[in-house]
Formats: C-alpha cells, structure tokens, sequence
C-alpha cells in the first residue's frame, strides 16, 4: 500500500490531523494498535481550550460538541477550605473553555473518518516505522498473522507516550527531559449531577481534590493518592468520603454519590522529548510530551503540535515548501516549554509533598495568598488556563 502520509496512532492526536489532512485533500493511512471500542473505553481529558475547539469546526466535528460542549467562564481553587474563583472571561478578554469529553472528541473524529471513507487499521500488532532518514519511509505491521508495508512520504508519530515512534529514534539524535512525581490521581466517573457547577481543585493537608465533569449529569472526580495504591484498595464509598474530607464543606454537602462507571490511577508526570523531527518522522501529543493533568494541558498541547504539523504538511502539499515542516520542532516546543511550566507549577502549587518539608508548604500557601490579592496574579493563571495563542 501506498500514502502520503502515515499516522500512527489512533487517538485524539492522530484522528486530528489525519481529519485535519484529509479535508486539505492530503491522503493518510492510520495504524492503531487497539481496537476502536477500547480507544473509546479510554476516560481522560476534560477540558478544551478554543484553540482545540476551532481545529474541530476546521476538521467538520464539532456539530455535537456547539449542542452538547459546556461553556465555563470560570473556575475555583480551593485552599485548606478557602476559595477564591478564577474568573476566566474577566481577565483574559472573554475568553472561556468548553467542558466536553476526550471519548466525546474521538468518537466524533472516528465518525468523521468513517464518513468519507479514509482508511484506518485498528489492532495492527508490531507497527514499525523504517528508513525515515532517508527519501523512502515504511512502515511496517502485521494484521491476522499477516505481514504488510506501507510506503509513504512522511511518517506522524502520534502513539502516545508508550508508542513506538519515539523508540525508534537512535539515542543520540533525541533529549529526553523528565521528571516523575512521587503521587497519582485516582479518577471515578459517576452518573451523579456534579457538585458545583465550575471546576474545583482543591489543595487540602490530606492531599489534592479535583470536581471536574463531563455534563450536567456526569460527574468526574479525582483525588491525590500515593503511587503505591491500587484501585482495588478504593471502594466508591471510600472515594467519597475521602474526596469530600478534601473539599469546601459547602461543595462537599452537595456531593451526590453514585455507583463508579470506571476508576483509574493515573501517575503524574513531566516529559518533553527534543527534537520533534528526525528525517520524514514527526513526533506530535504524548508521542514527544506528557504534562501532568493539573493545568489540563495535555489533549489541548496535542491539538496545537497538530495544528503546527497539519499545516506543514498542507504548505508542503499546496505549495512545494519545506518552512513549515521545517519549523514544525521549533514553534511547536516553544509553546510546549510554556504549557509544561504551568503544569508543573500548578501541580507544585496544589499537592500534598510530604517530603518537602515545612518551608515548600508554606511557599504553596503564600502562592495562594498571593492569588487572591493580586489581579495579575490571576491573570497569569487564566490566559494560561484558557491557551496560549498558537
Ligand atoms: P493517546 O491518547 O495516548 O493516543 C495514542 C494512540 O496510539 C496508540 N498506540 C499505538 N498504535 C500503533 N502502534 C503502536 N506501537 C502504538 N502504541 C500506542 C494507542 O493505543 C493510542 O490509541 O495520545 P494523543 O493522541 O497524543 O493524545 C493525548 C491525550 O490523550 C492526553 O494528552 C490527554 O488525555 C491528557 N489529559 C488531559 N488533557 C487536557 O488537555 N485536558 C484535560 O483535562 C486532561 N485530563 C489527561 C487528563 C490525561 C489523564 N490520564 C489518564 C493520563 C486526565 C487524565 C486522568
Ligand atoms: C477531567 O475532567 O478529566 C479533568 C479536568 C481538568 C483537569 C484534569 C482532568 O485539570
């Protein structure tokens, strides 16, 4: 088989340009390890910024997302009991963020990608990319025990932070800047209304709570937990109890329970590979960068990268000039470096590091006071919550 260009990957990272692509008339094959429905069955992000939600409408998959997408104008940090409301439109010019699911977004995309007939192979096992130094790029899988190849101009590394993309790149020609923090959230998604209507993290001395949702009647909530948990060890009754200890007690008291749909521990981490481009590969989302979910950054850090290759390739395509490809690394990381200093800083501000001692705890507090006193303060935490521009 032959394409333009090959995509591995099929979560929100390689669904987006592979649509973003397809509607420039580029054509584009996606390998993805899994199976559709477990791609769905994947609860993450929550949160998008107006930068994710315009490449949508660009890619023809944002009808369900104008109907179904929360409006949120605001959000609240909650400290030790104290709130103080970040009021995002006031400060950044009117400017908001949408609350609609991740699963939400990549069913969408799934179902544009089905519509006008582009090709996808799910459960593709031993995906390899080969010869990207050179002029003729591969890739290579094997499907029902038999093996294929697919010859292309440029290979997207879209496979998230396990993939294989960014393995195969040789160890000198790649940096790798990590560091991995001594806790997780546990997540539990519930058919409950949720407890306020604007997002809630909150810093407690038991650990960090976070009251996102994902409608007005799906709730999904998250606690700090040591990384030595298991999921097994949190009944949902125990959830509840721990995250209401967690929050304002006005928020807690309007906490309705329900039975969990899913519960995950997910560890935290910062990660930034460098380069984005070797040869005729490109790394874009999880692929080359995580942030932990504090600043909900990640599926949004994504969707910009997407933009920055989507439009290389488009250039490269229309108009037979390498600028954009040849960019792509550069304008990309600057703004990644950014979105990782608000991740960790957030994360820094508002988790429990039992470790740090006295002094870090009362630096988190003093960050807090300062919040609430200082506009630009606040103003620095909502441009940098609602997007930095593209
Ligand atoms: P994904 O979603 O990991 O998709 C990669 C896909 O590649 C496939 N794959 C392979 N396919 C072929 N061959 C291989 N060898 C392969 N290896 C892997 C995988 O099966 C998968 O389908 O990466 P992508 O597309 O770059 O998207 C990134 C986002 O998923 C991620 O950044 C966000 O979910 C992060 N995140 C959040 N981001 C936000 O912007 N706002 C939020 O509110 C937010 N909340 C979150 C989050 C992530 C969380 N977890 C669980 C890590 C909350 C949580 C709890
Ligand atoms: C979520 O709803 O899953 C969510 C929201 C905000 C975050 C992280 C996760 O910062």
């Amino acid at each position: 088989m032959r394409t333009q260009v090959c995509i591995i990957g099929a979560g929100p990272s390689g669904l987006l340009l592979g649509q973003l692509l397809a509607k420039a008339g580029i054509d584009a094959v996606i390998l993805e390890a899994r199976s559709a429905d477990y791609v769905l069955s994947r609860i993450r992000a929550g949160v998008l910024e107006t930068g994710l939600v315009e490449l949508l409408e660009r890619a023809g998959c944002s009808d369900r997302l104008k109907k179904e997408g929360l409006v949120h104008h605001g959000f609240c940090l909650a400290f030790d009991g104290r709130a103080q409301r970040i009021n995002l439109s006031d400060l950044t010019g009117g400017r908001s963020v949408v609350v609609y699911g991740q699963t939400e977004v990549t069913r969408d995309l799934m179902d544009a990608r089905a519509a006008i007939g582009t090709v996808t192979i799910y459960e593709a096992e031993d995906v390899t990319p080969h010869d990207f130094d050179g002029s003729r790029p591969r890739v290579s899988y094997r499907k029902d025990g038999i093996t294929h190849e697919i010859e292309c101009d440029f290979i997207a590394g879209c496979d998230g932070f396990h993939g294989v993309s960014r393995r195969s790149v040789a160890g000198a020609a790649i940096a790798q800047f990590e560091r991995a923090y001594p806790f997780g959230w546990l997540g539990l998604l519930a058919d409950v209304p949720p407890a306020s209507e604007e997002l809630i993290y909150a810093h407690h001395e038991r650990g960090f709570a976070l009251a996102s949702m994902r409608s007005t009647t799906r709730s999904r909530y998250y606690i700090q937990v040591p990384l030595t948990n298991r999921v097994e060890d949190w009944s949902d009754d125990r959830f509840f109890d721990e995250f209401r200890r967690r929050l304002p007690e006005d928020v807690a008291e309007r906490v309705v329970t329900g039975p969990s749909l899913e519960k995950s521990i997910a560890p935290l981490r910062s990660f930034v590979a460098e380069p984005l481009r070797f040869g005729k590969l490109f790394l874009a989302g999880d692929a080359a960068h995580i942030v932990p979910p504090t600043g909900a950054k990640g599926l949004n850090l994504a969707a910009s990268d997407v933009h920055y290759l989507s439009s290389g390739l488009i250039e490269y395509y229309r108009e037979g000039s390498a600028g954009g490809i040849d960019n792509y690394s550069s304008r990309a990381l600057a703004r990644i470096w950014k979105a990782e200093r608000f991740s960790w800083w957030m994360t820094s501000m508002l988790h429990q590091f039992h470790e740090a001692g006295d002094f870090a705890a009362r630096m988190q507090l003093a960050e807090f006071d300062y919040i609430t006193s200082s506009t630009a303060a606040a103003t620095t935490i909502a441009e940098n919550y609602v997007g930095l521009p593209f």
